[in-house]
């Protein structure tokens, strides 16, 4: 057996290094003897890139030995889940870091102006055309739901995706997402005639911070309904942080043997998809559409199947729903660029980019709303279009890297040193960067009670939030559920009474009727006009719970509240006069810790005082009227 100072000699020899850098690491190189000799290639690259540091504090062999070895398999982890290494992460930062120090603007020389994109009017037939169009290309997408994102501004303890969308009925983000997509799945199935069975994938992308907890709450849910095999979970890992302008890597301020991570943002999603091997699966299996989604939008289905029809009509290979936006919301605003050489691409500019931008290249007042009482800038909301084909083939050449960008910050004026680590960040909207100007890349804009309604904000937070501006709550995601449906069953022609307004957590909200129906019952508007009929009124304190596909609601005139439930082969129709005193909203205030998290971030809770429950689990013809 070698001597101790032997394999010492031979491990040096393998980590082949300079006089210059063994002596920039003496503590290192005590301990070369335990190391592998994957860990000693991974310890002299980071002596390379001007790493010593981790070393400093290494004792004498024998001391901590696990720690040190454990040290290396993060290395070897960071290294292995970053495209090209860490040596690609440490140059990428030194860059980035020297551009931010030199104050450069990642948009110089570019010019911003509002693009052209399809603006959809909810209801017309236009509009009707491109649903259909969508459900049609139901069974040739597949869908990605980013959920690695801790929640920091909301600030409640559990995972953002089990929240309840809605207190009517409690259901979960989670839950609706699921059901939405079988819903799409099954009514593409029936308009594509010999459809046969295709089951839509479902990819989520989860972190440490949520991986272990989204497993169970599908697992404890037997997955919502989906067939397990349709869902994949791809967990993205942390990124390294950085001390200072030469990234130096930092060490984790709860233990020395360990570098500080932080997320890398979601433009993970493009490298994790392409490294799983998905892509080219579905591509293989005649799928043309992969669509990006976001934790908490519970307006979203809603928004879906007409923009996945203007992908298809239009051929856009990347597609971005946008909203009216407010001037300073937290939503990026979709901006046409144009370099003094020319080049242009429709890129969203993120909501703390947008006023420097502006200001930069001749519109003093920056970040403003214009006449219309908006921003001109469609509010990118994040829910991505891409056509699978070209995302292929720009992957293929990119490896699903993303331009990243860093955000230190200073500690002052002179930019030498930070107030805390930074690190680098990705965006999954910055995808369309580095495509050629040919690519084709538009956007799809609605109205925002339509699409878009985010849980992002604590209730302290939104309570601050500028008068006008939306307040991005568990409390406004919620009442925007009702609205929403309100709207839609009063352009199905149901007469729906104005809301009454009400103040929860300190939020000014309208509260419409708590109208609330199962993705199955209806995904599109078509559905919806096609199982409301005659004349139906219902009032503002009413709750309406539909769940079943054939329930059809006819004559119905509602002040109270109504659940009804059915099978997949029970027909029910409903209609008379239900009247009860129905279920109430009662305030909860978000310090009152007596409640649940769930509750007290929405700032009510619902009494259901009285109602008339109905369930029909039987197959055949049914008439509920009372
Ligand atoms: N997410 C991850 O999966 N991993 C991560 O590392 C980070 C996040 P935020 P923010 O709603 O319209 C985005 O934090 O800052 C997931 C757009 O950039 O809610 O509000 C996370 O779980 C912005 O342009 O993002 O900004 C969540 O599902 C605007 O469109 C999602 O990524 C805005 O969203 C977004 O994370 C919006």
């Amino acid at each position: 057996m070698a001597s101790t100072a032997e394999s010492t000699a031979q491990n040096l020899s393998k980590l082949d290094i300079g006089g210059d850098l063994v002596s920039s690491a003496p503590n290192l190189q005590k301990n070369l003897l335990l190391l592998s000799p994957d860990q000693i290639e991974l310890a002299k690259m980071l002596l390379e890139m001007g790493q010593s540091h981790l070393f400093e504090h290494w004792p004498e062999p024998g001391v901590d030995d696990d720690e040190k070895k454990a040290f290396l398999n993060q290395v070897a982890l960071l290294d292995a889940s970053y495209p090209g290494g860490l040596v690609s992460y440490i140059k990428t930062a030194r860059e980035l870091l020297a551009d931010s120090k030199a104050g450069k603007n990642p948009f110089d020389g570019f010019t911003p102006s509002v693009p052209s994109g399809e603006l959809l009017t909810f209801g017309d037939d236009n509009f009707i055309q491109f649903e259909e169009a969508g459900v049609r290309e139901g069974r040739n997408a597949a869908f990605v739901l980013v959920a690695g994102g801790l929640g920091e501004r909301l600030g409640y303890n559990g995972i953002k995706v089990a929240l309840p969308i809605e207190s009517t009925t409690g259901t979960c983000f989670l839950q609706h997402y699921i059901e939405s997509i079988l819903a799409l799945q099954d009514a593409s199935r029936k308009i594509v005639e010999g459809g046969g069975q295709r089951q839509i994938p479902f990819v989520i992308m989860t972190s440490d911070d949520t991986h272990s907890r989204t497993l169970e709450l599908l697992e404890s849910n037997a997955y919502f309904g989906m067939l397990p095999s349709q869902v994949k979970l791809l967990k993205q890992e942390k990124v390294a942080c950085l001390d200072d302008n030469d990234a130096r890597l930092a060490m984790d301020p709860h233990n020395n043997y360990r570098i500080q991570t932080k997320p890398h943002g979601h433009g993970d999603v493009h490298s994790l998809l392409y490294s799983s091997g998905l892509l080219n699966i579905w591509r293989d299996a005649g799928l043309r559409w992969v669509l990006f989604f976001q934790d908490t939008n519970g307006l979203l289905f809603k928004a879906l199947p007409a923009s996945l029809g203007v992908s298809a009509t239009n051929q856009y290979q990347v597609n971005s729903l946008a909203v009216h936006r407010k001037a300073k919301e937290a939503i990026g605003g979709i901006a046409k660029l144009t370099h003094a050489d020319g080049r242009t691409m429709v890129i969203n500019v993120e909501y703390n980019q947008l006023d420097p931008l502006l200001r930069a290249t001749g519109f003093p007042d920056g970040d403003v709303n214009c006449e219309t009482g908006y921003s001109p800038f469609p509010g990118n909301i994040n829910q991505l279009i891409l056509e699978l084909g070209p995302y292929i083939e720009e992957l293929t050449k990119t490896r699903g890297a993303i331009k990243e960008f860093v955000n230190p910050k200073y500690k002052d004026s002179t930019k030498s040193s930070f107030k805390s680590s930074t690190r680098l960040e990705c965006m999954m909207q910055d995808y369309p960067k580095t495509l050629p100007p040919t690519a084709r890349v538009g956007f799809t804009q609605m109205d925002t009670w339509l699409a878009y309604a985010p849980v992002k904000n604590n209730p302290e937070d939104a309570a601050k939030v500028p008068k006008g501006n939306p307040y991005h709550s568990a409390t406004s995601g919620e009442m925007a559920i009702y609205r929403a449906n309100s709207l839609m069953l009063r352009k199905a022609g149901v007469k729906v009474d104005d809301p009454a307004l009400r103040v929860f957590n300190g939020q000014e909200v309208e509260v419409w009727s708590q109208v609330i129906w199962s993705p199955k019952w209806a995904l599109t508007f078509a559905d919806v006009r096609s199982k409301v009929g005659g004349s139906c009124s219902i009032s503002q304190k009413s709750t309406l719970v539909i769940n079943g596909r054939n329930i059809f609601v006819e004559d119905l005139s509602l002040d109270g509240a109504l659940v009804i439930d059915s099978v997949e082969d029970a027909a029910v129709k409903v209609g008379g006069s239900v009247q009860n005193k129905g279920w109430v909203f009662e305030n909860v205030d978000y310090k009152d810790t007596s409640a649940p998290e769930e509750v007290r971030i929405r700032g009510f809770r619902i009494n259901r005082v009285e109602q008339l429950e109905k369930s029909y689990n039987e197959p055949g013809n049914f008439c509920l009227e009372p």
